[in-house]
């Protein structure tokens, strides 16, 4: 079959203040270079890259690069966050899918914030960690450990109107392939309605499978999804560069296979609002693999079917 995919509209968010390895910051350039208008061209996709966000970096702030709080450098994750998630809203007005392209995975807090102004949304996060963390639970105080458990509105972040975003709904997000989740950051997360796939599903019952089922679970009465992949989801042997590496991953065959179900969804039932693809960091990586990989894997989740 065939569809008519609305456009995508690309935008870089070359932000760093969530993690605390220097280099996230240039993903956006990372995943460009590494192909991403060759692979959306290659993938049939109508696209517009709209350039970078400013947003404030590690850089630009030497003079707090020791933050000891519970939650690292919230002010400047709020600026971003609140100029996403209005770029992100104009985007989807104008009739586009956003293509985010991060930066640490706190940058999900504004794509989700702004995709959910369209209405309910369901979240599909692909990641080895839950980013389930509170201010109070996380271990580290990186913030991009948390942005799902903000979504929600969990604990410290109850306060922080800033950081929720009301219509994502817990019963219809879902974390697919997790294989680190601190001791408080479980905790945190058996008071939630939301679902969890670890790699041992993944493993027992196949990736199309376990996908297919994510996907159900997070479209199940809303009409959008955010897929948000991080590419510490893929194992370190495949995807080097990314500050928080956990060994056990899915493969990069396994990836493909998840975005194809992601973009099949989508041919049939319209369903992806939104993408964000997270934590590559040219830095740590080998000439470039994971942005490529990282380009590649976005292309195919957006792409149209070619036979
Ligand atoms: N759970 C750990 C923490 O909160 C590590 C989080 C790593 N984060 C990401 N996002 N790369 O998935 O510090
Ligand atoms: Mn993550
Ligand atoms: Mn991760
Ligand atoms: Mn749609």
């Amino acid at each position: 079959g065939s569809r008519t995919a609305p456009p995508v509209t690309v935008l870089g968010v070359p932000f760093d203040l969530g993690a605390d390895r220097h280099g996230v910051d240039m993903g956006p350039s990372a995943i460009r270079y590494g192909g991403l208008s060759a692979a959306l061209d290659a993938a049939g996709v109508d696209y517009a890259d709209a350039g970078d966000l400013a947003v404030p970096t590690l850089r630009t702030r030497a003079d707090e690069a020791t933050d000891e709080s519970d939650a690292k450098h919230l002010d400047g994750v709020a600026e971003m966050t609140e100029t996403l998630a209005d770029r992100v809203d104009r985007a989807l007005g104008e009739g586009t899918v956003p293509l985010v392209l991060g930066g640490d995975h706190s940058i999900a807090m504004g794509t989700m914030r702004g995709a959910a102004r369209a209405g309910p949304l369901g979240v599909v996060w692909f990641d080895a960690h839950g980013d389930y963390n509170t201010p109070t639970s996380s271990p580290s105080g990186n913030v991009h450990g948390m942005p799902l458990a903000a979504a929600h509105g969990y604990g410290d972040f109850a306060e922080m109107p800033w950081a929720t975003a009301s219509n994502v709904v817990e019963e219809n997000t879902v974390i697919v392939g997790a294989r680190s989740l601190d001791r408080d950051e479980q905790a945190v997360l058996r008071d939630s309605d939301m679902s969890v796939f670890t790699m041992s599903d993944i493993d027992s019952r196949g990736i199309g499978p376990v996908v297919e089922e994510a996907l159900d679970i997070a479209t199940d009465g809303v009409d959008g999804v955010h897929v948000s992949l991080d590419l510490d989801w893929l194992d370190p042997e495949d995807a080097p560069g990314v500050g928080t590496p956990v060994p056990g991953g899915v493969t990069y065959r396994e990836a493909h296979t998840a975005m194809e179900r992601v973009a099949d969804r989508d041919a049939a039932e319209s369903a992806l609002r939104s993408l964000d693809v997270v934590e590559v960091n040219p830095v740590l990586d080998t000439r470039n693999e994971t942005g490529e990989k990282a380009a590649s894997l976005a292309a195919t989740a957006l792409g149209k079917q070619i036979l």
